[in-house]
């Protein structure tokens, strides 16, 4: 029928397969023809039912992102389900792999749906700042009741068939040929004359609701939305499919879909979608990957332990290297108490957790780790130190194994330039704990190898990470421009803002803490140790390092944390600390407005990324924003700084830079060249190549 839509006839069966590489996305190309055989079929008197299944790997992913921002056009995914109710004959959605978003809508527009066991199913357009505007909002609730409708629609998380099939959105789960069963159930369908109704039609689940429940779960949600409308919009539209009639909800929910398409937080959400997967590819698209078997880590503190936990997790067996049995002890009892943790939280089986913890090997020795492919060290932070463990084990290591630094700062081709193999050397910065956070910058050092580099990023996408390339400066991409924002953000409690000040104008903006939280929460001693390091101060911060306040781990930092407690609370000490700080350096204190806060911490931010863009540490504007999205926290609703940058306008930030520059004098305002260029295009894609 078309080369993205077929059909063929298993007796009074009628099969409509999609094939639309890679994840069968609901293209127009697919939309028309898929149409035009529900059409025909359902007009077909010897067609007696009709199942929808897809070639490849996937069941339908989703509509076609892409199209998404460009006219619609028809037939649109509504007017397709609109058709298969009219159809007066079983339809039987037969899910592979994902079905997601407007696939899974596509499968509510079915009268049954059958999974594989390995299926997943879910409605993810939350996380691109949509509601799902194909009727997921006002039948999923009627196949699995309100509640977990909308719990999958505020979280996009997908479930899998197992719980699928419990809550009543599938109605069979097969192993081996699944279209097969499929057919072979669409016949039973038939020849049963079971009563078959359409999921629109099906109110039961509807009838008993409880509306008092339902908005105070709703309201919960919403308090973890932190300012983004889709979340909002996701309990609004499944709260109408309880109090609306069928018809007028659904008109609601595209309505809400139209509004959230053309907002800036679905394309910042959508921009990211794009940029993680771009980030995710290097040149050479030939290159032979190593092949990693096993994984060692040497140092079980909670950097090393987190690393190994998430190769653990990833599936790969790990040498855990500590210089003492007591040091090593310690690390995987403290590993065994993480897993313990998800266990008693329900998110780890405890035969999960017993495989996890098999896959762990201790050694005290360094010839534990001849067998390894991939090494990585996660030892002190000090130039010496990785000097000497690299030595060691250039003495060790297999012809070609990877190893990789964990450093956060150091030169890599220094610490390269310490084996006698530096295009196997490669950074792998972790963000901690590393066994939860996805960032994952890949440090490519001058002498890299091609095929250590792609083996690298491969590897982080195979444990779930989010990998970056990155080239080599102080604080790579994330640090760098951490310290940026930092130095700004002393000095303006210097001149009259106070923390908790500076961090609600942060959380306002959408981060989930602002520097100062952040800071307590890290340890403050880490950054007090770097610019040690590098000849730096930090009048205040350094003085509460001086006295022993290194933030949470210690109950006191810019907040005190009394009893042990995580929330932080206004400290009068650190308040008296400023004034006097101020005081000595003959600055009075003065009001300062959320505008200024703004501009002098997230503008010098933008300035520094688009420096590390004419540097070329960073390949593209949008790595950038995955590296702060992922790895620090920055409003995924805003699409990153550098997309962030475009919505402010390139113009006014740097109008506001070259006035705080005149002002204060400092580097971090001197407008990159870049920057005026992108204000001059309009985007960053059009300058950084
Ligand atoms: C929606 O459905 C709205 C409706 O409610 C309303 C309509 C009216 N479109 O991730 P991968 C590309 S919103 C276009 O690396 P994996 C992706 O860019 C949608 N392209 O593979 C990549 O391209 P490239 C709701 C898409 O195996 C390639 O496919 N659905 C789409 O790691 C491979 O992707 C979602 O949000 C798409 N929908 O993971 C699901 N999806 O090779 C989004 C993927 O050029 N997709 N691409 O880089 C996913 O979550 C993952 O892709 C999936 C596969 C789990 C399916």
């Amino acid at each position: 029928m078309s080369n993205f839509v077929s059909v063929t006839r298993e007796g009074g069966v009628a099969v409509v397969t999609i094939d639309n590489p890679p994840v069968n996305a609901l293209s127009f190309h697919v939309r028309e023809p898929l149409m035009q055989a529900l059409v025909l079929l359902r007009d077909e008197p010897d067609v007696a039912a009709i199942v929808i299944a897809c070639a490849g790997r996937t069941f339908v992913a989703g509509a076609d992102i892409t199209e998404f921002g460009k006219p619609v056009q028809q037939p649109d995914l509504r007017a397709i389900i609109a058709v298969l109710e009219t159809i007066a004959k079983p339809t039987v959605a037969a899910i592979h792999g994902t079905a997601l978003g407007g696939g899974l809508e596509l499968a509510l527009g079915c009268h049954f749906r059958v999974a594989d066991t390995g299926a997943r199913l879910g409605l993810p357009e939350v996380k691109l700042g949509l509601l799902p505007g194909g009727g997921g909002t006002v039948r999923l609730p009627r196949l699995v009741g309100p509640l977990k409708a909308l719990n999958m629609i505020v979280s996009g998380t997908p479930i899998d068939a197992a719980e699928a099939l419990a809550a009543g959105l599938v109605d069979a789960v097969f192993d081996g040929d699944l279209v097969a069963q499929a057919v072979r159930f669409a016949s039973e369908m038939v020849t049963g004359g079971e009563p078959f109704t359409p999921v629109c039609d099906r109110n039961d689940r509807l009838a008993g609701a409880d509306l008092a429940a339902f908005d105070k779960q709703a309201a919960e949600l919403a308090k973890k939305a932190r300012g983004l409308e889709a979340p909002i919009a996701c309990a609004q539209s499944v709260r109408n499919a309880i109090t609306l009639p069928f018809d007028e909800a659904l008109a609601v929910e595209r309505e809400l879909f139209v509004k959230l398409v053309g907002g800036d937080q679905s394309r910042a959400q959508r921009h990211l979608f794009f940029a993680e997967r771009e980030a995710a590819k290097i040149p050479g698209k030939d290159i032979v990957r190593r092949r990693i078997a096993r994984v060692g880590v040497i140092g079980a503190g909670t950097m090393g332990g987190g690393i190994a936990m998430a190769f653990a997790n990833g599936g790969y067996p790990v040498t855990l290297l500590e210089t003492s049995r007591e040091a090593l002890e310690r690390g995987l009892a403290t590993i065994e108490k993480n897993y313990a943790v998800s266990v008693a939280r329900g998110s780890l089986s405890e035969d999960a957790k017993r495989q996890r913890l098999d896959l762990f090997k201790g050694s005290t020795d360094y010839g534990d780790l001849a067998d390894c492919d991939l090494i990585i060290e996660a030892v002190f932070e000090e130039m010496a130190v990785k000097r000497e463990v690299f030595g060691r084990l250039d003495a060790v290591a297999k012809s070609r194994a990877i190893l990789a630094t964990n450093t956060s700062y150091l030169d890599v081709n220094e610490i390269a330039a310490s084996t006698s193999r530096p295009q196997d050397v490669v950074g792998m910065h972790f963000f901690s704990p590393a066994n939860v956070m996805k960032l994952l910058e890949i440090v490519r050092a001058e002498r890299t190898a091609p095929d250590a580099l792609a083996t690298a990023v491969e590897l982080a996408r195979r444990i779930g990470k989010v990998p970056v390339v990155v080239g080599v400066c102080h604080g790579f991409v994330g640090n760098r421009m951490l310290a940026a924002r930092g130095s700004e953000s002393e000095a303006l409690l210097l001149e009259g803002a106070t923390p908790q000040q500076i961090d609600q104008v942060f959380t306002d903006f959408g981060w989930p803490m602002g520097p100062f939280q952040m800071g307590d929460l890290a340890g403050l001693d880490i950054g007090w140790r770097n610019r040690k390091a590098r000849g730096q101060t930090a009048a205040i911060a350094d003085t509460l390092c001086e006295q022993g306040h290194f933030g949470q781990k210690t109950g006191s930092g810019f907040y005190r944390y009394e009893n042990g407690s995580r929330t932080p609370a206004p400290n009068p000490e650190v308040e008296a600390l400023i004034r006097d700080k101020a005081a000595e350096k003959g600055i009075a204190p003065r009001a300062i407005g959320t505008e200024e806060i703004i501009e002098r911490t997230l503008y010098p931010m933008i300035n520094e990324g688009a420096k590390i863009l004419e540097e070329k540490i960073a390949a593209r504007a949008s790595d950038i924003d995955v590296v702060w999205v992922n790895g620090y926290g920055f409003p995924v609703g805003k699409g990153g700084p550098m997309f962030w940058a475009g919505l402010e306008g390139g113009d006014k930030i740097i109008g506001r830079l070259d006035h705080w520059h005149e002002r204060t004098g400092k580097d971090i305002f001197r407008v990159a060249p870049l920057l005026r260029q992108m204000a001059a295009s309009g985007s960053w894609e059009d300058v950084a190549s």
